[in-house]
């Protein structure tokens, strides 16, 4: 087993040499022909969805790192098996390694808006890593078993190990030929001292080597971080030049509620993005094309040109669980969409509209739904501020009433008429429904789940959303008493969520049940049977216990 540490070692370090080289090529590239984005993309795209859900209900937005570390640990894994592979077959060994570089490459020229040049990185990782392997391995052959005065006959076993190296390398050749020496082997006495000599020679030149490839990885590494972080920082730079023009329908005074608004740092984040698409907004232009009579195309200074609404939002996400964190509500700044489909003459029969996106996704919206004169925009602003990277920049969809993945494509670049029946977007193609209109829902923020409460008033408070639809009541239960009327706060249309409260009299001490519902404009009570996110979101009444003592 111990003959193996060296070996194994000899592939990691080979592996991460060429990992770091093909990260520094991709820094300069772009971000997202990196090896690991490339498969890591791959992966998510061929998840089957129970699994994503599970990942993302269980990691949440960890889910990206920990997939980018499950690729890595696979990858340690193979990188050592394929060192200790090269101590018996070098051939296989290099050619394992190569194979690992076009693996990277056909994931990487296969990501949606890839380019030939996205191959570099993987093919430099393959080549990098292979030579490294070709050069460590030889010195991470385990110096031969000590010399015996007579030869053992597993002697000729242990230099047949290391046979493939000897013509090759000094350091092995020394070690293999020490115990063949007449003279050595009979005139000293077996013994850990002169058994050490040779064997330290050959570790000595393997650390060596190993250190240099180590160095080498941390530098590669190293600079490839730095040069990715300066990008960000010119796609913020790039952000922060621009000045927002005032809206030409500005939205009504700013609610004054603690809370109302979620600030773009703690707003959540769902994407299928490994790497945040940075787009220089100079270079940016949106295409509307497919079922038009007059195809356009808009750059970003033609969007600042149009007249700008400026609406407060509530987005969630569809893989929400009851009770959940993935929504959001925003003050947003875009231009209105229906005047521009208008525009360009939708023609009969198109249902779709199919939003493409600089991390391949895409995202169809009811053209019906867009045109039937709710607010929904290609968003530029978001409280305040140019869209921050995370959330689309420079311009993503927001249609008020659908669920995000039908209806608030990011970092867009094309927006194509179709048809239901022709296109199936990205997560239509993975069972999601084609339709996904939010669901009424509601949910206690205070207080929290197994609060230990003084006797006296506690305060329950929460948020209920039904987006463009509305809401009318929002009802707390405690244990099976009759369900109260929270009091709601002042909303400043039927599309954000609502803030409400209600004063629980908390007199009895013991464990109790909190329970929220809340009714929609139409009437309609939210629904109370449980039900998972996949595939049109989840439905029940939120529960929580509590204790008052
Ligand atoms: N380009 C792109 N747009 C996207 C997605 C995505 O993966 N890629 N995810 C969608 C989903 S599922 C949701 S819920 C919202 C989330 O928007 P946010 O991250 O700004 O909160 O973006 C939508 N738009
Ligand atoms: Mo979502």
């Amino acid at each position: 087993m111990r003959r193996l540490i060296r070996p194994a070692l000899s592939g990691l370090l080979a592996a991460a040499g060429g990992i770091a080289t093909a990260e520094l090529v991709a820094s300069l590239v772009r971000p997202e022909s990196s090896p690991l984005v490339a498969i890591g993309g791959t992966v998510i795209d061929a998840t089957p969805t129970p699994v994503k859900e599970y990942a993302v209900s269980t990691f949440g937005t960890n889910d990206k790192p920990l997939l980018i570390g499950t690729i890595l640990v696979v990858l340690a894994a193979l990188a050592a098996a394929v060192g200790v592979l090269a101590v018996r077959h070098r051939t296989a060994a290099l050619l394992a390694i190569g194979a690992l570089g076009l693996v990277g490459a056909a994931a990487a020229l296969a990501r949606p808006g890839a380019r030939p040049l996205d191959a570099l990185p993987s093919l430099l990782a393959g080549a990098v890593s292979a030579v490294l392997l070709a050069w460590l391995a030889p010195k991470a052959v385990t110096a031969p078993p000590p010399p015996s005065p007579v030869p053992a006959p597993d002697s000729a076993a242990g230099t047949a190990a290391t046979k493939p190296w000897t013509p090759s390398d000094p350091g092995a050749h020394a070690g293999a030929a020490t115990p063949q020496h007449p003279e050595a082997a009979t005139a000293t006495p077996p013994g850990p001292e002169t058994t050490a000599a040779p064997g330290r020679t050959g570790r000595r030149s393997f650390l060596v080597a190993a250190g240099l490839v180590a160095l080498g990885t941390a530098l590669a590494g190293g600079l490839a971080a730095i040069i990715r972080r300066s990008g960000a920082q010119a796609a913020d730079e790039a952000r922060g030049a621009i000045t927002l023009p005032a809206p030409a329908d500005p939205g009504p005074p700013p609610e004054q509620t603690p809370g109302f608004y979620t600030p773009n740092q703690d707003f959540y984040r769902v994407d299928i993005a490994l790497t945040v698409p940075r787009i220089d907004p100079r270079q940016w232009s949106l295409q509307i094309t497919g079922m038009v009579d007059r195809p356009v195309e808009l750059s970003f200074d033609d969007l600042l040109k149009q007249p700008l609404i400026e609406r407060d939002i509530t987005l969630n996400c569809v893989s929400n669980e009851v009770g959940g964190p993935y929504v959001g509500n925003a003050r947003w700044l875009g231009v209105p969409l229906a005047p521009l489909l208008r525009a360009a003459g939708v023609q009969a029969g198109a249902d779709q509209i199919v939003a493409r996106a600089a991390d391949g996704i895409t995202i169809g919206t009811p053209v019906a739904t867009v045109l039937d004169g709710r607010d929904a925009m290609l968003a530029l602003g978001m409280n305040g501020q140019a869209l921050p990277l995370e959330h689309g920049f420079p311009v993503r969809m927001l249609t008020p009433g659908l669920y995000g993945y039908v209806g608030a494509a990011k970092w867009i670049t094309s927006l194509e008429l179709s048809t239901f029946s022709s296109f199936d977007a990205y997560w239509v193609q993975r069972g999601w429904a084609q339709m996904g209109p939010v669901k009424t829902a509601s949910r206690i923020d205070r207080p929290k789940a197994f609060a230990q409460l003084p006797a006296g008033t506690v305060t329950v408070a929460g948020v209920a959303w039904a987006q463009h639809r509305g809401i009318s009541a929002v009802e707390v239960q405690v244990d099976d008493a009759p369900w109260q009327q929270a009091r709601l706060l002042p909303v400043p249309s039927t599309d954000t969520w609502v803030q409400w409260v209600w004063d629980w009299p908390a007199t009895t001490a013991g464990n109790h049940t909190l329970r929220v519902r809340a009714v929609d404009s139409t009437g309609a009570v939210q629904a109370e049977q449980r039900a998972d996110p996949f595939p049109d979101g989840a439905t029940g009444w939120q529960t929580l216990a509590v204790t008052v003592t």
